[in-house]
């Protein structure tokens, strides 16, 4: 037979189905499994690197914002109005005693035991107050329980005119028109009755004045609101301020409910730098704690002096000094003392404020046993422990942020005025 008298299909090569041997299954499949994996390795790891990343940016953002608290606070730390004297206030010395001296108007004063004739919040002598380097407990400031208090930080509390914004009425012809018109600047502003002001100007005695939004109308028809220099314009109201103390501690938690600030479904058990501050509240202002940066775990504030003298441990000199200021920083110091002199406040010129900051997230690197020195001074001040927080303290990102500035305030200009209560305040007349 011909191949042509095959019928077609059947003409030629012989035909065979071209299936996969069990082999060439196993090869397909083996590389098909180690594709897969090396794309889902892949994905994990972009995932991570983003979380790490995203995380190491946040970590960025709440160092900037604790650092620059605490620096921009410190500078104005003191600054009171134009006039230089606060030893000498109405409404706080019983000068004007017929309005509240604030004592029993503040919630939540956080009453230290220094300060028994006004409430602490306005001890004006004291612009900073500052109890460290590293605390167990802050036994001296009621208003932070030990739950809510991380230690191993200090505690930074700075007084003054703290954000620098100034009300000034020219507008309007003679004293009756300007007042008018800046008490509408300052009831403008949110619970203005239970604020708290401050003005105060050279030509008059006493220099300073801090009142309530409330004793506004009563100041102004007693004439006690300060008015500029006589040689100015007598008739314009002294720029007023408003007041604020603001205390800086870290907590174990980012939200605080009454003392307490163990972990919660509403409470992340993340350290968080808080700072106090002076709000509105019901019948004069309130003291409360407001979350500032997440993630701060440490911070460490270094005073730096120019003019002071140290003992050889390390501790201040009893004043006076023999060493002279000269307008550069002789150098930082972190004081241990539980009372350091009113001297040595007039002395700082600058600051240096480092804050250990931790990742919001856990991730897979571990930083078990290593140290972290925020004072530079080559001692650890903070080493992770593995066996804290159930294990997980050490699967963390950590890192280190510090700055240092110059201090262009009073202090900078030549002195803190200002002490401890009940101490005779160094006031530089420069000042
Ligand atoms: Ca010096
Ligand atoms: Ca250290």
């Amino acid at each position: 037979m011909n191949p042509s008298d095959f019928p077609a299909g059947m003409r030629g090569v012989p035909t065979q189905h071209a299936g996969l041997t069990l082999i060439e299954l196993m090869v397909s499949i083996t590389i098909g499994i180690v594709l897969s994996l090396g794309l889902v390795s892949l994905m994990v790891n972009a995932s991570r690197s983003l979380r790490a990343h995203d995380d190491s940016a946040q970590m960025q953002d709440n160092a900037t914002t604790a650092m620059r608290s605490i620096i921009d606070d410190l500078r104005l730390g003191g600054f009171y109005g134009i006039g230089a004297n606060s030893l000498d206030v109405d409404n706080l010395n019983s000068t004007y005693s017929n309005l509240s001296v604030f004592t029993s108007d503040v919630s939540n004063d956080c009453t230290a035991t220094v300060v028994t004739t006004r409430a602490w919040v306005f001890d004006l002598q004291s612009p900073i107050e500052y109890l460290g380097p590293q605390l167990t407990a802050p036994s001296k400031y009621p208003c932070i329980s030990a739950a809510n208090f991380q230690s191993g930080n200090p505690v930074l509390i700075v007084r003054g005119a703290l954000n620098g914004e100034s009300y000034l009425s020219t507008s309007g012809t003679g004293l009756a028109a300007r007042l008018t018109n800046l008490k509408t600047q300052l009831s403008a502003l949110s619970g203005f009755s239970t604020r708290v002001f401050i003005q105060s100007v050279t030509s008059e005695d006493p220099q300073t004045l801090l009142f309530k939004g409330s004793q506004f109308d009563n100041l102004a028809a007693a004439n006690k609101i300060k008015t500029m220099l006589a040689s100015d314009n007598s008739s314009t109201p002294a720029p007023v301020f408003e007041y604020q103390t603001h205390l800086y501690q870290v907590a174990p938690c980012s939200r605080m409910t009454g003392s307490d600030c163990s972990q919660s479904s509403d409470r992340r058990a993340i350290p968080t730098l808080f700072r106090w501050e002076l709000q509105p509240g019901t019948n004069g202002p309130q003291f409360v704690a407001v979350p500032l940066a997440e993630g701060v775990e440490r911070f460490s504030v270094m005073f730096g002096v120019d003019g002071v003298t140290f003992n050889a441990d390390g501790t201040i000199a009893a004043p006076p000094w023999s060493s002279t200021p000269d307008g550069i920083v002789d150098r930082f110091v972190a004081p241990t003392d539980a009372t350091i002199p009113p001297e040595f406040w007039a002395r700082v010129i600058a600051v240096r404020v480092a804050v250990l900051v931790r990742s919001p997230s856990i991730q897979t690197y571990s930083d078990a046993g290593r140290s972290y020195d925020l004072d530079d001074d080559g001692t650890a001040d903070f080493t992770c422990s593995a066996s804290a927080e159930g294990g997980t303290q050490c699967n963390y990102l950590r890192r280190v942020f510090t700055q240092v500035a110059m201090l262009r305030n009073c202090s900078g200009r030549g002195g803190f005025q200002g002490g401890t209560a009940g101490s005779t305040p160094s006031v530089n007349s420069a000042c």
